[in-house]
């Protein structure tokens, strides 16, 4: 299949700067291996981006405009059989890729690799950074104001999952449990062991679905081995995790049919650490989305 990377450079979604570079560093990396199509997105460099904590909607207008842009871009080209593969920014960009994959595909599941569950709303989150609120948006809880640009279906709380949570805040919790998404944490990753953690997940989003969207979060990593994001947590996955990880999404990859690899900051990077874990990650999900067929339905 066709694949179309778009990098989405925005860190708006969180009151550390920086986000917005790791799609323009990681496609430079990218350049010697991959030869299909590339668009690149950065935002408004003349934004006054807000950093108050207090705001608890910051920079929601400027987000608003850059994910209409975001989801149009990809909608459109999408028309045609792409595999598209989004690059981060923060995970605020995750609502505009994971809709358009909706808007294309009609009922999909989602599987939500990250160290938080990205559930908050503008009721409840503490700091006011929207990339704490994208996968509330996407799965319809609340958050209306973040999907405005998109007309057509959400996805269904039941079918989507989160793999490798460790920092959930206590309202956010409350969310999970009224909403009903499903969360494995980085506990029952060490408990289970990756591959049967990622083979629930993968039948809980496929479950009488179109397909999956999965999105890649880097600080679902350890802060040690991958320092390079805005909001770092400890205990997390190893790299040889994350990568086990890529290689169970890429055995199911005829039902993956989107993919964002999200929150590579290189301000917070050291010696590149984190750099070229996400290289990996991309040019692993390149090679098998390059290779793949058209969507298969697995009998769950
Ligand atoms: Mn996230």
């Amino acid at each position: 299949m066709k694949t179309l990377i778009v990098g989405a450079g925005s860190d708006l979604g969180v009151h550390i700067d920086g986000a917005h570079l790791g799609p323009i560093q990681l496609l430079n990396d990218l350049k010697g291996f991959y030869k299909g199509e590339i668009i690149s997105l950065v935002q408004d460099e003349n934004i006054l981006k807000s950093r108050n904590l207090s705001d608890r909607r910051k920079n929601e207008f400027e987000i608003d405009k850059f994910n209409t842009t975001l989801y149009k871009t990809i909608v459109e080209k999408c028309k045609d059989e792409y595999f598209p593969i989004v690059v981060g920014g923060d995970h605020s960009i995750a609502v505009a890729s994971a809709l358009a994959s909706v808007k294309k595909n009609d009922d999909i599941g989602i599987i939500w690799i990250d160290a938080h569950t990205d559930y908050n709303t503008f009721e409840s989150t503490i700091t006011g950074n929207i990339h704490g609120l994208p996968l509330a948006a996407i799965t319809g809880y609340k958050c209306q104001e973040l999907r405005y640009f998109h007309d057509g279906a959400i996805i269904q709380p039941s079918k989507c999952v989160v793999v490798g949570a460790r920092s959930i805040d206590e309202a956010e919790k409350d969310n999970i449990r009224y909403a009903g998404i499903t969360v494995f944490s980085t506990e029952d990753i060490q408990e289970r062991g990756v591959k049967a953690v990622m083979d629930e997940a993968f039948k809980i989003a496929g479950y009488r679905t179109n397909g999956i969207h999965v999105s890649f979060d880097l600080d679902v990593i350890d802060h040690e081995v991958a320092p390079g994001v805005s909001v770092p947590e400890q205990d997390g996955l190893s790299e040889d995790d994350a990568m086990t990880i890529n290689e169970e999404i890429m055995k199911h990859i005829d039902e993956v049919v989107s993919y964002d690899l999200v929150e590579f900051n290189p301000l917070r990077d050291q010696n590149r650490k984190t750099e070229q874990i996400a290289v990996n990650l991309l040019a692993q999900i390149i090679k098998s989305a390059t290779t793949k067929g058209k969507y298969k339905k697995h009998n769950y």
